[in-house]
């Protein structure tokens, strides 16, 4: 591993680490997806194999992360009505006022489900994801059911991006979870993100997007210099 992507890696464990100040015994916790809630699972695992955390209890965003928590010994649940007490979870972009792009791991639905339901809710990072305006560097990720999943991409083509049905490492169509396909929304260009959520949202077809608006309490955000602290204001 050469030392720019080891640091990248250390970013992602510091921000979660940062996290996970928030997490207590008797909690029950959504665990995020992807390569840096990965970091925040992982430490969580070992603090409930020390003792150090009891009476834990999570709910996993994805599979992936529900096969790693399994592996590491964390009681996993399903979403009651009363939600979660705390999620930690990465984003792939984000900005100092707490709005994010997420699911370029493909698990936003889910995601955005339990976030919904979170007290606290708190974005993880390193550096590359804190941005200006969303729109900056990604894609905003659609979850789309397949049938007609052609004309759904032409509505969402109308909204004046480009629009590029996600793909897994053979080259087949990206699976979620649940059973859909993912359409990566390339706009290329700062995002009327509030507006564009809502024409996203009224597409027949279109399940959920990865526009994560006015959700975030809190973001972690690993930079050289340190953890950058970002909450939202009351
Ligand atoms: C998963 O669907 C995503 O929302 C991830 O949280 C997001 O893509 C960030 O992933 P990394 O931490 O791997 O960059």
């Amino acid at each position: 591993m050469d030392e720019a992507l080891r640091e990248l890696e250390a970013q992602k464990k510091r921000a979660a680490l940062r996290a996970l100040a928030h997490v207590e015994s008797g909690m029950t916790v959504g665990l995020g997806s992807g390569s840096t809630a990965r970091y925040a699972i992982r430490e969580m695992g070992r603090r409930v194999k020390e003792g150090e955390l009891t009476h834990l209890s999570a709910v996993a965003s994805s599979e992936a992360s529900a096969a790693l928590a399994r592996d590491l010994g964390i009681p996993l649940v399903e979403l009651s009505a009363s939600g979660v007490d705390v999620v930690i979870d990465g984003a792939d972009e984000l900005t100092e006022s707490l709005d994010a792009i997420k699911g370029l791991g493909g698990a936003l639905t889910r995601e955005k489900i339990i976030a919904a339901r979170a007290k606290t809710f708190i974005l993880i990072g390193d550096e590359r994801k804190l941005v200006g305006e969303l729109g900056e560097r990604s894609p905003v990720p659609v979850e789309v059911i397949r049938f007609g999943w052609r004309a759904t991409l032409a509505d969402l083509g109308e909204l004046g991006c480009e629009v590029i049905p996600r793909q897994d490492d053979r080259g087949d169509f990206f699976v979620s979870d649940n059973g859909h396909l993912v359409l990566d929304c390339h706009f290329g260009r700062r995002l009327r993100a509030h507006e564009l959520a809502a024409e996203v949202r009224a597409i027949p077809g279109v399940i959920e997007h990865g526009l994560f608006l006015g959700m975030a309490t809190h973001a972690y955000v690993a930079a050289p210099e340190g953890v950058l602290e970002f909450a939202r204001r009351a």
